[in-house]
């Protein structure tokens, strides 16, 4: 069997959130021992690529969605690497950074598979478009922009990438939504596994509907996995904490039923916080369930 190898994509860039201290994510995460983490795994890992904001980039004053310009730039540089990574046939693992970084994870991959589903594993659904945001923060249209719901395109950040299809899209853990995101996924027809589902339904069940969903006919499956979906009393080391989130036991239940299943082919680590954050130990816990993801058993 050839060795399987995951290409660490570091993002420090945190312009998309409402407050600092996301771009100081994937540092931290390396240092609390990932690349040790994988490779123990049996994994090749290369950690190469460490996405930086060209000098000169800046949005104007006054744009509605806050440092817009900085947000595509690096959604494009990103693009590029996952894409590179992708076709030498290594398993991207993009670091965060905020959650808008997901725009150029999602245009990157787009341009390799034909037909990608997307689970997203969030608090929020991140479905507002510049017209319906409450902040202006980038961070909260990324999946809109990856649904062709936004004026931003993911082909203006990798050409030839074409939107995503909504029957293939996946969000779990959702408990704060604004009142046009709630319009956006009832009339997209996607499928969002609330708080409230995952305890009538149990997360065993909502992960295996999700991952029939976002496999079915797709090529390939990408997981956006949020930080913020987890409960804050496990993970506060994050910008936009909202109660009632995630367990510890179902998170970890989650990611490793995601990765008994053979079908993510790539994966987002966002919104972890360490100026946040509490004795690291949301650093920490990224960095366990990134082990969940890629094979790490109990016994
Ligand atoms: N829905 C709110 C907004 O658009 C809050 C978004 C919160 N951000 C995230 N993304 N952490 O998941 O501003
Ligand atoms: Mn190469
Ligand atoms: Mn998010
Ligand atoms: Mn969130």
């Amino acid at each position: 069997m050839v060795q399987q190898s995951i290409s660490i994509i570091r993002v420090p860039f945190g312009l998309g959130a409402g407050r600092p201290g996301s771009e100081n994510g994937p540092d931290s995460m390396m240092k609390f021992g990932l690349v040790k983490k994988l490779e123990g795994l049996g994994y090749d890992v290369r950690a190469d690529y460490n996405i930086r904001l060209p000098e000169g980039i800046k949005s104007p004053p006054g744009s509605k969605m806050k440092h817009i310009e900085e947000v595509l730039a690096i959604a494009a540089l990103l693009g590029e690497a996952v894409y590179e990574s992708v076709e030498d046939g290594h398993i991207p693992l993009v670091l965060g950074g905020d959650h808008s970084i997901a725009m150029g994870s999602l245009a990157g991959l787009n341009r390799h598979y034909s037909n990608m589903g997307v689970i997203w594993v969030d608090a929020h659904s991140d479905l507002n478009t510049e017209l319906t945001s409450p902040s202006g923060n980038m961070h909260g249209i990324s999946l809109a922009v990856g649904l062709g719901l936004s004026h931003i395109k993911l082909k203006q950040i990798a050409e030839g990438a074409v939107p995503l299809k909504a029957e293939n899209c996946v969000i779990i853990g959702a408990r704060d939504l604004d009142r046009d995101e709630k319009a956006m996924i009832r009339s997209s027809g996607m499928t969002c596994y609330t708080m409230h589902e995952i305890d009538r339904l149990g997360i065993e069940k909502v992960v295996q509907e999700a991952l029939r969903i976002a496999g079915n006919g797709t090529d390939g499956v990408h997981l956006s996995f949020d930080i913020d979906s987890v409960d804050p009393i496990e993970a506060p080391g994050t910008g936009t904490p909202v109660r009632g989130g995630l367990s510890y036991r179902e998170a970890h239940l989650l990611l490793e039923l995601m990765s008994e299943s053979g079908r993510i082919t790539s994966a987002d680590f966002v919104e972890v916080n360490p100026l946040l954050d509490r004795n690291n130990q949301t650093s920490k816990l990224a960095v366990e369930f990134i082990g969940s993801l890629f094979g790490s058993r109990i016994l």
